[in-house]
């Protein structure tokens, strides 16, 4: 939920929503690929959603945030920026924080517990980069058992070993990316997008981008890439790097984790983390 799509004299400006006065965390469960599992969601509506929220901010705005912990447990919200510290969230209540003035850039929020991890309560906050159309990418990686386990009061053996069934986009597994505004990045030859790519999930994942190299604009975990122009990169755990993708040759491109395990939903292929570039003639 929450894409937004304005057009503007002809240019289409793709992001997320802005900062609402009051997020919520929620208990659900999602569906993906014939797998149910619980879930721990953020939205920015008081209903149970599937997609966690993203969210956009003025460069050097602060803001006032309400979090609602609507699971049945304690967490804490952490949103991964420059004079940000971890908030406690108590069950059933509204905690009110303050999201810091940010210089340009892009940053992870997600609930620094065992539980907001595995069940997948993350999302992103874009700050500036908005003179261009501003895609972005949260990936995601799923397995049933140790969401079922947590889900259950369980936790996570450091050893144990990790087999997730699904692999998301936004939330999303393909070919259910290609529904996603936020995420599907349409646009014209001979313009130019920007593209946020989050890891949120528990292992590295690596992109493989066709028909086009892009230029790593910011990383949080590899500064010395930035200025390079890449058509593969990988992306460490809690990794949040910005490209920008300037499109000057028209056709449909996948963009698709090079893990092949990456690209199935609960083993079969394709699916999973794939999702296109669709430039206009
Ligand atoms: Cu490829």
């Amino acid at each position: 939920m929450a894409g937004l799509v304005w057009f503007l004299g002809g240019m289409t400006v793709v992001q997320g929503q802005s900062v609402p006065d009051t997020l919520w965390l929620h208990a659900g469960e999602i569906r993906l690929a014939g797998d149910t599992m619980p879930a721990l969601r953020c939205t920015a509506g008081p209903e149970w959603d599937s997609l966690n929220v993203s969210l956009n901010l003025p460069v050097m705005e602060s803001q006032e945030v309400v979090l609602v912990n609507g699971d049945s447990v304690d967490h804490i919200f952490m949103l991964e920026a420059p004079g940000f510290e971890p908030v406690p969230l108590a069950t059933g209540v509204a905690t009110p924080m303050v999201w810091p003035a940010l210089e340009a850039g892009s940053y992870r929020y997600h609930m620094a517990t065992e539980r907001g991890h595995v069940l997948g309560a993350a999302g992103l906050l874009c700050v500036g980069y908005d003179d261009l159309p501003h895609y972005h990418w949260n990936l995601g990686d799923w397995e049933p058992d140790r969401m079922f386990d947590v889900a259950g009061g369980g936790t996570v053996e450091p050893d144990a070993p990790y087999v997730p069934r699904q692999f998301t986009v936004n939330d999303r597994v393909h070919p259910n990316t290609l529904d996603d505004a936020n995420g599907h990045v349409q646009i014209g030859v001979g313009t130019s997008c920007y593209i946020t790519i989050a890891n949120q999930g528990s292992m590295d994942h690596v992109l493989h981008f066709h028909g086009f190299h892009v230029e790593v604009l910011a990383s949080t975990h590899h500064a010395e890439r930035v200025g390079w122009t890449k058509d593969t990169m990988p992306f460490l755990r809690g990794e949040v790097t910005i490209v920008r993708l300037d499109a000057f040759q028209a056709g449909t491109y996948p963009v698709h984790n090079h893990n092949l395990i990456a690209v199935t939903n609960a083993g079969l292929y394709p699916g999973g983390m794939i999702t296109h570039l669709d430039i206009a003639p």
